[in-house]
């Protein structure tokens, strides 16, 4: 390696390699994410990632990089050796001797006068194509501190590395056919998933499920073609009428099947991606934002016994059981002139059609109006399946005294204290029953994202144009090349079959560093 103190030389004699395609070039980023945390890991992916790192790597063997086995773990320093006179190197005597380090493990680590130490790291070094991008990769784990980040980067950088783009490793991943789109969009998932139900799934995602049942239509469909080109040869006209139509039939109808089958909770896979809404409604004053800081665990809403204190929806999220659980406080319902309050009153609403659960709170400290009756009746009426009915400030009540209302009929309730803490764990196991139900009837073993729904969805209506169509009298040619379409569709979603530009939009909604 030719060591100068030329800034400008240095670039020239490490710039980027022109013969490299876009794809190819060495690309650097940070892996984990930026914050606080002992360590940070750095990737570099590329054809010449390894003797990029080898230009700022310098291994307490005293060794190069290049030279190492394959799936091997090293010792060393990043180095500057661009350092111009003003400061002084550090010494790995000196080193050692600060970091209280006997010197005999950095011995073969000499650096010179012009060389500055910029961080102690272990280098992972894996070459091609047994890595994650199926490309030679070296990960760097260094000291997490944002200036040492930013410094290996720039060193990369200067050495002929570039910057990654949002989920460029995976996107590289999938270009060198260590997985497909449907596996690298799982990838996503599983770092994203708020739920442990979201995480199973999208972990199994991963390992290929989807991916397998979308071979299995490939497969089923190429079978389909090559049945009715077959027949274009083989059978008069009479003899496909009879049996072809029914086997062609049959065999979309159990497609459809399959397709309708992912496709059909498509909404419920949304809610379980993204954590468990609990939206609290109910009339002014019944102790709702007191219920939301109980089961939040903290004094996040104001409380007072002033009539209409919570205005807008006020939101906290907490972990619990392996989910996301997003607690939504919402304005009281009343009938008010107040422009403010009735936009909050009608948030109010949205956040109950938008939740999951619906915790419906009763104050039976008063009488309801006939309108409140009304709006309460509305709500349960509406949403029955996701409501529980919350009486609270038993504290106040002997049981029968608590008003009878007819919306309390065929609903759950519970009866609670949510001042006093009282009847909170019982509605805790009410809403952690209900989220089991909600996961019952997510029968699909997938979720999809809108990518993957959108393609499945124009399946299923190629799908529905051969089954109707046959059903009056539909040409064998038409259907042929419907059946092929359908095969680009199948592998459109796969990835086997996809545009640059497809390929940026899902990779383009990845962090950097993916
Ligand atoms: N006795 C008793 N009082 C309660 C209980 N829960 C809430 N309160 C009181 O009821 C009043 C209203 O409580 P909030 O939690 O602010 O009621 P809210 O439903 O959020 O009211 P708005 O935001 O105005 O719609 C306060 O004075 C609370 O201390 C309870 O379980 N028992
Ligand atoms: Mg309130």
């Amino acid at each position: 390696m030719t060591k100068t103190h030329d800034n400008n030389s240095i670039s020239t004699i490490y710039n980027r390699r022109t013969d490299l395609t876009d794809d190819q070039e060495t690309i650097i980023a940070l892996c984990t994410p930026r914050g606080s945390g002992a360590i940070a890991l750095l990737r570099l992916s590329g054809d010449n990632a390894i003797d990029i790192a080898d230009r700022l790597a310098k291994l307490s063997s005293g060794l190069t990089l290049s030279s190492q086995l394959s799936h091997t773990i090293h010792h060393g320093f990043i180095i500057d050796s661009n350092v111009i006179g003003a400061r002084p190197a550090v010494s790995v005597e000196a080193l050692c001797e600060d970091w209280k380090e006997p010197l005999g493990r950095l011995e073969g680590c000499a650096v010179s006068s012009q060389e500055k130490i910029i961080d102690e790291v272990m280098f992972l070094l894996m070459r091609a194509p047994k890595t994650f991008t199926g490309q030679n990769t070296v990960e760097i784990t260094c000291h997490n501190n944002q200036f040492i980040i930013e410094k290996i980067i720039d060193l990369a950088v200067r050495a002929g590395a570039r910057s990654a783009k949002p989920g460029e490793f995976t996107k590289r991943a999938f270009l060198n056919q260590k997985i497909d789109l449907v596996q690298a969009e799982a990838i996503q998932e599983v770092i994203h998933a708020q739920t442990e139900l979201a995480l199973n799934k999208s972990m199994s995602q991963l390992h290929g499920t989807l991916s397998h049942v979308m071979s299995k239509i490939e497969a089923e469909l190429v079978y389909l073609l090559s049945f009715i080109e077959a027949s274009f040869e083989f059978l008069d006209e009479e003899q496909r009428d009879l049996d072809f139509n029914k086997i062609i039939l049959d065999r979309s109808h159990a497609l459809q099947k399959i397709t309708r089958d992912i496709t059909s909770q498509f909404s419920v896979q949304q809610q379980i991606k993204e954590g468990i809404r609990v939206a609290i409604v109910g009339i002014v004053n019944a102790g709702k934002s007191t219920l939301f800081n109980a089961l939040v665990k903290q004094n996040r809403a104001i409380v007072t016994n002033i009539e209409g204190t919570t205005r807008d929806s006020i939101e906290a999220g907490m972990y619990k059981a392996g989910n996301f659980l997003l607690f939504i406080d919402t304005a009281g319902l009343r009938l008010t002139d107040d422009i403010v309050e009735q936009q909050g009153i009608e948030r109010s609403f949205i956040q109950a059609a938008k939740a999951d659960i619906v915790l419906v709170v009763v104050d039976p400290t008063r009488i309801l109006t006939d309108t409140e009756r009304h709006e309460y009746e509305k709500i349960v009426e509406q949403y029955r399946e996701k409501i529980i009915v919350v009486i609270n400030k038993i504290d106040e009540v002997t049981d029968t005294a608590i008003p009878v209302y007819n919306f309390l009929t065929n609903t759950q309730v519970l009866k609670v204290s949510a001042h006093h803490g009282i009847g909170i764990e019982d509605l805790e196991k009410v809403i952690e029953e209900k989220i089991q139900a909600l996961f019952k009837q997510l029968q699909s073993p997938f979720l999809l994202n809108q990518r993957q729904y959108q393609v499945l969805t124009e399946i299923d209506q190629r799908l529905d144009f051969i089954v109707n169509g046959y059903q009056g009298g539909i040409h064998y040619e038409l259907v042929a090349y419907q059946v092929k379409e359908l095969l680009e569709k199948v592998s459109e979603l796969t990835g086997k079959n996809v545009t640059e530009q497809m390929l940026d939009t899902v990779f383009g909604t990845f962090c950097v560093g993916k």
